[in-house]
């Protein structure tokens, strides 16, 4: 469905699938310096398009959308929703051992036993434990974030300290409503140490309420869905009605039919946002775009335009040996967007200093970052423009992960022309 990339580069206007697919071999990249996003005044040439960048973060109806479901369950009327389990007031979340491979557990939370946890068995939780945190969303099959949100939720430890699990507990997967169809079902999984312990400085995996400070709304899988900060969104599993404790030991994610590779956390990679177009012979060419901040996260954005035709050596498929520019990752934005109440970024976000409500490092991990380039004038002529990132390993796209399934993370390739 939107496992869609045309193999074509693409021209003019802005479709953000058309990517060039790139093929496997090794880069190596070396003295890249960590990050730094440039304060310094931009040029006239390119002031006015930073100023029409997208929003840093997205409002919740700008995300795009790639829910399943025949029929989406956001579609359903609000009495519909209501029946099912899908409003605040209706919701239940059964947290139970798999009958399969079974979790020994004190207790189970189920509708069965009308012991589920509802939303004010949430909302008593969120007291003590609510956590807020900055996250792209990202399909593993899609060249651009779906997007960009403060996300928050009470860790999903919390819930499954509900039930005193005992032992041979070793993983733990979750779905959501998926109208009762069980060839619908769309279930994610994590290994329990995930769930339990947030390794090297993560946020935890949470069992999520709210995005930009307001209600999750029925599109990005409201009332409830798991946010996992480091994960492509298939993780992230919306309108969720189970949690299920299990002694598997290893990943039943749905997505791994289609070929996923379903332990994959987010890469770093970037794309052009405002691509050159009507260019003048000899005039500066404007640029802007965006970069995904991976687990790995972003040293640099850099540009290269070669004439439309010309060969590169087939040794070389990830044009290591081309001469690179670097662009300009640019800083924390004024404005956030996200139509934030009062305009400010909700209180208490990690990653943002709580007296300032700014971001405490820049680019932020397992966010998004805008960045842009003024080219030199060129002749008159065709021309493709190719963007890609170093991360802060030094590891230039589509390394150190290149394989498509994955994550996205192909260099992408504009064409445009000057005349
Ligand atoms: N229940 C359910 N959750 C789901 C999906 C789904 O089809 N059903 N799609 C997943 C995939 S593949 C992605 S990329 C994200 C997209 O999140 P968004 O729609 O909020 O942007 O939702 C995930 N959660
Ligand atoms: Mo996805």
């Amino acid at each position: 469905m939107h496992d869609d990339t045309r193999p074509h580069i693409r021209t003019g206007k802005l479709s953000r699938r058309d990517l060039v697919p790139a093929v496997a071999a090794l880069a190596a990249v070396s003295g890249l310096q960590a990050a730094e996003a440039e304060d310094a005044p931009l040029p006239p040439g390119l002031a006015a398009s930073v100023r029409d960048l997208e929003p840093y973060f997205f409002p919740q109806g700008r995300f795009q959308d790639v829910s399943r479901g025949n029929p989406v369950p956001h579609s359903l009327s609000e009495a519909r929703r209501g029946e099912v389990g899908l409003t605040r007031d209706t919701w239940k979340l059964d947290v139970v051992s798999d009958p399969e491979q079974p979790a020994r557990l004190e207790r189970e939370l189920s509708r069965k036993d009308g012991t589920a946890l509802d939303f004010a068995g949430l909302m008593r939780l969120v007291e003590k434990h609510a956590v807020r945190f900055p996250k792209v969303m990202t399909c593993l099959n899609i060249g651009c974030p779906l997007g960009m949100g403060i996300w928050e939720g009470v860790p999903l430890r919390e819930v499954l300290w509900l039930t005193r699990p005992r032992e041979n507990l070793r993983r733990v997967f979750y779905y959501g409503y998926h109208n009762d169809d069980p060839k619908q079902l769309f279930r994610s999984s994590l290994p329990v140490g995930r769930v339990l312990e947030d390794p090297f400085g993560l946020p935890p995996v949470i069992v999520c309420y709210k995005l930009n400070g307001e209600w999750l709304d029925p599109k990005r899988g409201g009332p409830v869905r798991i946010v996992v900060p480091e994960a492509y969104g298939f993780k992230n599993v919306k309108w969720l009605s189970h949690v299920v404790l299990t002694n598997l030991a290893y990943a039943n994610d749905t997505y791994i039919g289609g070929n996923n590779d379903v332990d994959s956390p987010l890469k770093t990679f970037c794309a052009v946002l405002q691509a050159p177009g009507g260019v003048k012979p000899g005039a500066a060419i404007p640029v802007t775009g965006w970069a995904q901040v991976g687990i790995a996260g972003l040293s640099k954005v850099q540009t290269w335009v070669q004439p439309a035709g010309a060969m590169w050596p087939a040794d070389d498929p990830y044009y290591t040996r081309a001469p690179w520019a670097d662009a300009r990752i640019l800083p924390p934005p004024s404005d956030w967007g996200g139509e934030f109440a009062g305009g400010r970024v909700p209180p208490q976000t990690q990653g943002f200093d709580p007296g300032t409500g700014r971001p405490l490092t820049w680019p932020m991990r397992l966010s998004k970052a805008h960045w842009a380039a003024l080219l030199p004038g060129l002749s008159a002529g065709n021309y493709v423009l190719r963007c890609r990132t170093v991360d802060a390993n030094g590891q230039a796209q589509p390394m150190p992960r290149p394989f498509r399934k994955s994550g996205f993370v192909e260099i992408q390739a504009t064409a445009f022309s000057v005349g």
